[in-house]
């Protein structure tokens, strides 16, 4: 196979031409492994895009997307159902925390996204509050590239290409800062504080102008913040003091990653709407969706019984191939007790990680659940240079590593092996030792 044929395709948020020039291409996968298209094994840090929790290339997942590709390819998503999508709103409704009891689907995070944001505005419209139209996003959040999630988000790379994006958008200030909470284990001590900013916000625009604040409960794309020790839980009081709906966007933190089948139950924070994703089906079959609580829902389940309650979906809502995807990967996190044996695991995982503290260049290791951010030094010329040799270096070692400028996230599936915590952790020490 030519490798470097890359003519016609053009790939997401890569440089295209530098990859062209040194293609990574995967023929295969098989727990925690990558096979490339020269037979190399590579140890899987990142769970894919951390999506494939469970491992790779599960039989019963497999198995399952098989046999319901060849009972029903398709089911008309709008005014028709099947039964799998049913089945699946109610085995997510009793996975999710407290009264997160129904279900949207969609395809992908950042359709999840624009959808709970959408039904944000539209439940303060139906119950009479039209006016609360403003959205708050924080600081170098990742809601996903539509339109929605891309105004809320905070990256401003991301942003840059787009123009002025949606109208009436504020952000509330990231929650990093290595002078205070360099090398903290688990949730940092300083910085519950910063959700007091949402308190300014409503100063300024009055909370009857604002209708939702949405964040990453662990803010994943941006290169790992774990929140502060009752930032949460100041957001969440803000926001039920001022009528504001609080979503949680849990596409990474979703499915066991930190150690519960949610942040929103690992850090004991309810939210009123939640967004999740890749995890949902182990990345087998694309799929997004966005929970809300049964009062959200019931307020939208009024009116003449004949009107449409929400004018929004996707062909591809509740697609049959990623609801047996989704089942089955449900079954499987429970068969193997996956979301209890990441918690689990979680010392050992803090002291290896932790255990690069010390290296050349590292000016932070952080972590929570089976997630960790390790933060190196920009070269004052280069900025991501150096993230960018690390990541090369691992790969090339036999480690797939996630890199944003010079910060280098782990997030293996779930179902790593201690021995292979450490060849992770040390695959990735020699690459930064290596990279000057
Ligand atoms: N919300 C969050 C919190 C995400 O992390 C999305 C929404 C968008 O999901 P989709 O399915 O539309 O991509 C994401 C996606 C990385 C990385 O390496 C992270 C994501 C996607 C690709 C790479 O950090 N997160």
């Amino acid at each position: 196979m030519q490798t470097n044929s890359l003519e016609s395709l053009w790939l997401p948020f890569t440089a295209n031409r530098q990859y062209q020039a040194a293609p990574r291409l995967v023929v295969a996968a098989e727990d925690m492994h990558y096979v490339t298209d020269d037979g190399r094994r590579v140890l899987d840090g990142t769970s894919g895009l951390w999506c494939v929790n469970a491992g790779h290339g599960r039989r019963p997942i497999v198995a399952a997307i098989q046999a319901q590709a060849a009972r029903l390819d398709y089911a008309p998503a709008f005014q028709m159902g099947h039964p799998l999508e049913f089945t699946l709103a109610a085995r997510l409704a009793r996975l999710l925390p407290g009264d997160l009891d129904h279900v949207f689907f969609t395809n992908s995070g950042s359709e999840a996204v624009d959808t709970a944001l959408k039904i944000a505005l539209a439940y303060h419209r139906l119950r009479g509050e039209g006016g609360r139209t403003h959205l708050i996003g924080r600081e170098r959040a990742y809601h996903g590239v539509g339109f929605g999630g891309l105004s809320v988000g905070g990256i401003g790379n991301n942003r840059k290409q787009f123009g002025p994006l949606l109208p009436g958008i504020g952000h509330l200030p990231h929650t990093h800062d290595l002078d205070r909470n360099a090398f903290s284990r688990g949730q940092p001590a300083w910085g519950a504080h910063l959700a007091d900013a949402l308190e300014r916000l409503v100063a300024t625009h009055d909370a009857s102008t604002i209708a939702a604040v949405i964040v990453e409960p662990l803010a994943g794309s941006t290169g790992v913040l774990v929140p502060p020790q009752g930032y949460l839980e100041r957001l969440r009081a803000i926001c039920d003091k001022h009528g504001i709906l609080l979503i949680f966007d849990e596409v990474i933190t979703g499915f066991g990653r930190l150690g519960a089948a949610f942040a929103a139950e690992r850090l004991g924070v309810q939210p009123d709407l939640m967004t999740m994703a890749k995890g949902l089906t182990n990345g087998a079959v694309p799929m997004g969706a966005v929970a809300v609580r049964g009062a959200i829902h019931q307020t939208f389940m009024q009116g003449p019984p004949a009107a449409i309650e929400l004018l929004h979906g996707y062909t591809y809502s509740g697609h049959p191939l990623a609801c047996a995807a989704g089942l089955a990967t449900l079954d499987v996190y429970a068969e193997e007790d996956l979301f209890a044996r990441a918690r689990g695991l979680e010392p050992l995982w803090q002291d290896a990680v932790h255990g690069l503290r010390g290296l050349p260049h590292v000016v932070d290791v952080r972590n929570l659940g089976l997630v960790a951010g390790i933060e190196l030094e920009p070269r004052p010329d280069s900025p991501g240079s150096r993230g960018y040799e690390v990541y090369l270096r691992c790969w090339d070692a036999g480690v797939l590593v996630r890199q944003t400028g010079d910060i280098i996230a782990l997030s293996p599936p779930l179902i790593v092996s201690e021995s292979q915590i450490a060849e992770m952790v040390g695959g990735l020490a020699a690459a930064i030792r290596e990279v000057a």
